[in-house]
Formats: structure tokens, sequence, C-alpha cells
């Protein structure tokens, strides 16, 4: 018999002192702290002291939210006024996140929080015709951005002969991640896997529908949690098959792991600033270049076509900076107009009301 499955504890999310002492204010309102574990359209799952619950955010946080990115997400802290009489726990404010692994919403311009408070991204590529080093690239960016440490896991290596070359085209990204290789079918590979799974660290899975995420969950959970579902045979592309975000503790090590819906696409959220420190390599070359503010593109003495011209540097790799580094500014314009935007709306509401306070006072004087 299977009965109703135990929450765990709170400490086992991963609550810390140190997140006890930031949650002292709230806890003077009466409220408890809660750890969010599944998205759903208008509420979420979440595990606080009293148990697993479903909960929504509250009227006055839905009101003071300026955008997407400001509700919950797997992963966050949230402060709970709990009820027990309540069908949906009321979510009243989001802790500040430590890290978070964002993309640029696919269905709008918004921010979108694929998880909170993560430690490591692992990213998952399928080494079928899954592979591919600019979308590696582009993974590696977004982790970094958010501030947490990457692992690339290459999955099905039951089906490459010498995986050597994909690990040292990699490496030579330059972004000092992990790279691990996995057989998922015949649970090679683990072993690796062991050091990056203390209690409490939280790791979410991302990477393409089809690349195993769930199969590796799954493996490392020693039970069929997540349904799994085998990718087309021409182009190794899945079938979208994990439909929403959820994290799972693991039994024994104790660690948070958040399986993700397979991504079509990652656009980076972030800015030129951390586009330039994730690609640091380039950075480097461009101090050396004769002008400050050079463009790479016809200026004299410029080290970074030197070094394209010498194949010091990749030009792909050089190509997917400059991409990334235009989608970010796109990005910022498109930031700045909305603010502009806020800010004008902003001023409208308060000159009406120095309007309004005028008119009462002529109001009152008459
Ligand atoms: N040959 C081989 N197949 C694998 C391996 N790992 C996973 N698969 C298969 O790949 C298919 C897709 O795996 P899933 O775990 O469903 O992939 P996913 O990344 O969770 O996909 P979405 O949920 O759609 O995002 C399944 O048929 C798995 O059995 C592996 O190491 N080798
Ligand atoms: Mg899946
Ligand atoms: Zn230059």
């Amino acid at each position: 018999m299977t009965g109703p499955r135990k929450a765990p504890a709170i400490e086992e999310l991963g609550w810390t002192p140190g997140l006890q002492a930031s949650f002292e204010p709230f806890a003077l309102r009466g409220l408890i702290p809660a750890r969010v574990i599944a998205e759903h359209r208008m509420a979420c799952d979440l595990v606080c002291a009293r148990g697993e619950f479903t909960a929504e955010v509250s009227g006055n946080f839905r009101k003071a939210a300026g955008s997407k990115a400001d509700f919950p997400a797997v992963g966050d802290w949230v402060a709970l006024a709990f009820d027990p009489a309540a069908r949906r726990q009321t979510i009243q404010a989001l802790l500040p996140r430590r890290t978070r692994l964002s993309r640029k919403d696919p269905g709008g311009e918004d921010e979108q929080v694929i998880a909170a408070n993560i430690d490591t991204v692992f990213i998952v590529i399928g080494l079928d015709a899954d592979y591919n080093l600019r979308r590696a690239e582009r993974y590696l960016a977004a982790a970094c951005a958010g501030g947490a440490e990457a692992v690339v896991l290459l999955n099905k290596a039951d089906l490459v002969q010498d995986i050597a070359p994909r690990i040292k085209e990699l490496d030579s990204l330059g972004f000092g991640a992990k790279t691990l290789a996995l057989d998922s079918l015949n649970r090679k590979g683990y072993e690796a896997l062991a050091g990056l799974l203390g209690p409490g660290r939280t790791i979410v899975f991302a990477g393409s529908s089809g690349a195993g995420k769930s199969t590796i969950l799954n493996n490392l959970l020693g039970r069929a949690e997540q349904l799994t579902a085998a990718v087309r045979a021409d182009d190794s592309k899945g079938r979208h098959t994990t439909t929403g975000r959820r994290m799972f503790v693991l039994p024994g090590s104790g660690a948070l792991l958040i399986d993700t819906p397979g991504m079509r696409g990652l656009e980076l959220w972030a800015g030129e600033r951390t586009v330039d420190r994730t690609f640091e390599d380039i950075l480097e070359l461009a101090a050396r270049c004769r002008f400050g503010n050079c463009s790479h593109t016809n200026e004299a003495s410029c080290a970074v076509r030197e070094a394209l011209d010498s194949g010091e540097l990749d030009r792909e790799h050089f190509k997917n900076y400059l991409k990334m580094r235009e989608e970010a500014s796109r990005l910022k314009a498109k930031m700045d107009i909305a603010e502009r935007l806020k800010r004008k709306a902003g001023d409208k509401r308060f000159s009406k009301m120095q309007k309004d306070v005028m008119k009462h006072k002529r109001g009152g004087s008459r």
C-alpha cells in the first residue's frame, strides 16, 4: 500500500540559520517560511513546517508585482500566512533570490525564472543529434549570468565511440565548467556526480527535450518518478514529455533536484556587462586592442581580429559572443523604454494627484 507522500522537513529543503535570521521581520508578522517545489498556472506547491500545500499569492502581492519574474518560481523561499482551514495557503512575500536560472520568456519580453536559489545547473546534452556546441555555450552563459555553478552532463555516452573531442571543445569555451559523460541506459558515469549532490544543495536540470533529464533524475532517485519517452529517430528531438518544473529530494545524499521541461531555445536574460564577464577570453583580448572602444571590425591594431586570423580565437565562439551581446543590448533598449513609460505613467499619476489636491484646496476655499 502506498500512503500519502510524507512532506520533507524545511531543513531538508535547504533552510539555513542565515535564512532564518533574514526571515525575522516576517516571523514577527506571524508568517512562516516555505519553499516552492512546483509551479502551476495560478498556484504553486510548497513545503513548510506544517507539510506540503498548494498556495497562491495574496492580492497585495499581485498588485505590487511589476513583472512575471516577481512571482514565486520553483526553488524560491516565500513568507506564508498559514491557515490550517484554507483550501489554498497565501503567499505574502518572496525572499530575495541568491541565484537564479533565467531566460527571456519565449512568449513575451519578460524575464522567465526557470529556477531560483540553485547551487548548480546540470546542463544535459544528448550525444545524439541533440549535441550542439553553440547551444551549450548559451546554457553556460545563462548559468553563469544567474550566479550558479554549471556542470555539463554529456548524456547518451553509449551512442558514441570517443567522447574526448566533445569534452575538449566544451572545455575550450573557457567557462571552467566540469564536463561529465553519462550512459543513462546502463547507469554508467554516475559515481562522478556524487561529489555534487550534498545535503540541501539545489540542482536544476536544463536542456532540450529528449536529452535525458528525467531519465537521469529517475536513475538518481532510484525510482521511475518522472515520465520519460523515446526521441524521434530521424533528428533525436524529444516529445516534450515533462510539462512542469518540480523539485525532488534525493534520498541518501539529501540534494534537491529540479526537473524541467525541455527548452526549445534559450535567449539570454542578462546585461551586456554580464555577457562580457561570461566571455572573459574575448574581454582580455579586447583590452589589447589599440582603441578602447574598438568594434573589432576595421580598426587598426585590433587584437581580437589578429587572434581570429591566427586561429587563437575561434570564429564560431566569437560569433556567438556577438550574438549574445546583441541580444543583451536589444533587451536593454526594450527595458529602457519600458522603464521610461513606467516613469511617465508615474509622473502622470503624480501630476493628476497634484491637480486633485489643488482642486480640492480651491474647492475648500470657495
Ligand atoms: N541511448 C540512450 N538513451 C537515453 C539515455 N538517457 C536517456 N535516454 C532516452 O532518451 C529518451 C528521452 O529521455 P527523457 O529522460 O524523457 O528526456 P527529457 O530530457 O526528460 O525530455 P523532456 O521531458 O521532453 O524535456 C528516452 O527514451 C530515454 O530512454 C542514454 O544515456 N542513452
Ligand atoms: Mg523530462
Ligand atoms: Zn578590436
